[in-house]
């Protein structure tokens, strides 16, 4: 029931509903549409019920421009401890000598690491696009690849695997300043002591970005990259789970540069709530109960792997290591646009991807990228995935009957309710 909108009283008492209904519904047709799905986008996960409390918390309210201590406003006596709880969690989780939990996002953490040790023109030695690596590593379009010199390196054409004799020789012929490690489409365990070993030899920092697999180094199920790395970015909503949002991690001699790329280099006031959510979100990647969720993680994303190569599909490198799979359509006549889009009609949410040396544009792709972060959060297990593996190896026929497979998809998803006992926006906008 809608409450009068006219008084500044009324304004101050009202809830979201009463207020504003739209925007009420959307975000309950949200919360449906999210529940009602198969999430396999492997950047994507559903967060804590207590990460989202911290991101709708007070703090939203306050500026802290600066770091704990040596802000530029008064009244940050809390949100100093807020955000110093955060980076001591960070630290001791990955075992880093600083850290920095003030980026809004990806993207922010590794402008600032650019900032902070490159100048515009100096050479970047990083992962090709479509090998895996990700916009900030160099794309023309983004900030990465006009500001600076790109050289890459990417997968050998059988194996799919990084090759490391490119990743050596482009070193020796480009004397990078900087190497990256790590993107966001690799299903294999980021070596980040072979870079390092390369880096050495030609005196480059290296940078590993760990944003999607984070969380499975977390929970000790990777290699963790930081003791090798002057740099290690992340995502907090990927595989970790947290709140949509960033951190970097640095060895103490780049924590000052890191610091002022950061503020003021980059950015403002820090989104202290989200800081909040982030500290939560530490807090739980160190408990046995993580690890445990990671755990299936992993066991789903092999599950996954096998039910799709038992269903005729291919798998870039066969398998996976981590939490992602990489589906290769080029055998068939599916691309990566149309098999994502007839994998929506059976209520499964993916995305398409380039495979290396695609010959199909990125809009249309030879790939889908698969992952099981999210789907493990609902309670999906082994058994599960063999099924949904059986629904995208049944949709991507071509005699495909569409129906049944969107009922068999309903059917895991109620069976692994999301957020349960969570009654949602919708109800009040009912
Ligand atoms: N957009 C993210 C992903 O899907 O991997 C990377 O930033």
């Amino acid at each position: 029931m809608a409450v009068a909108q006219e008084t500044f009283q009324e304004l101050r008492q009202a809830l979201l509903a009463d207020l504003d209904p739209e925007v009420a519904a959307l975000l309950g047709r949200e919360l449906e549409r999210q529940r009602g799905q198969i999430e396999l986008i492997a950047s994507e996960n559903f967060t804590w019920p207590s990460v989202l409390e911290g991101q709708a918390s007070v703090p939203t309210n306050k500026y802290a421009e600066g770091y704990p201590g040596r802000r530029y406003y008064g009244g940050c006596e809390v949100v100093d401890e807020i955000e110093q709880l955060a980076i001591d969690r960070a630290k001791a989780l990955f075992d880093a000598e600083h850290a920095n939990v003030q980026p809004h996002a990806g993207a922010q953490t590794n402008m600032a690491v650019y900032f902070s040790c490159l100048q515009p023109g100096d050479t970047i030695l990083a992962m090709r696009l479509d090998h895996g690596g990700h916009l900030t590593h160099g794309l023309k379009v983004n900030f990465s690849g006009r500001l600076y010199d790109i050289a890459t390196y990417g997968v050998d054409r059988e194996t799919n695997l990084i090759d490391f004799d490119e990743v050596a020789r482009v070193a020796h012929e480009r004397r990078p300043k900087l190497i990256v490690c790590g993107g966001s489409a690799y299903s294999r365990a980021i070596e980040a002591d072979r870079f390092r070993e390369i880096a050495d030899e030609v005196g480059a920092l290296l940078l590993c970005d760990m944003a999607h697999f984070a969380g499975l180094v977390a929970a000790g199920l990777l290699p963790n990259p930081t003791p090798h790395c002057d740099f290690v970015t992340s995502t907090t909503h990927k595989t970790l789970a947290g709140p949509r949002s960033g951190f970097i991690l640095c060895r103490e001699e780049h924590a000052l540069a890191v610091d002022k790329a950061v503020f003021p280099g980059m950015q403002g006031g820090p989104l202290e709530h989200t800081i909040a959510a982030k500290a939560t979100c530490f807090k739980i990647a160190a408990s046995a109960g993580f690890r445990a969720y990671q755990t299936q993680v992993r066991a789903n994303a092999d599950a996954l792997a096998d039910s799709l190569v038992d269903g005729g599909l291919d798998l870039l490198t066969g398998g996976t290591d981590t939490h992602l799979v990489q589906v290769d359509l080029r055998r068939g006549d599916w691309t990566g646009k149309d098999a994502e889009e007839r994998l929506h009609e059976v209520k499964i949410t993916a995305n398409r991807n380039t495979v290396p040396f695609d010959e199909r544009p990125p809009t249309v792709a030879s790939g889908l990228r698969l992952g099981t972060p999210a789907v493990t959060m609902r309670g999906f297990q082994e058994q599960d995935l063999h099924e949904v593996g059986s629904v995208i190896c049944e949709a991507l026929a071509d005699d495909a009957d569409l129906g049944p497979l969107a009922q068999r998809s309903r059917a895991l998803c109620e069976r692994n309710p999301l957020y349960p006992g969570f009654r949602g926006y919708a109800t009040y906008a009912a």
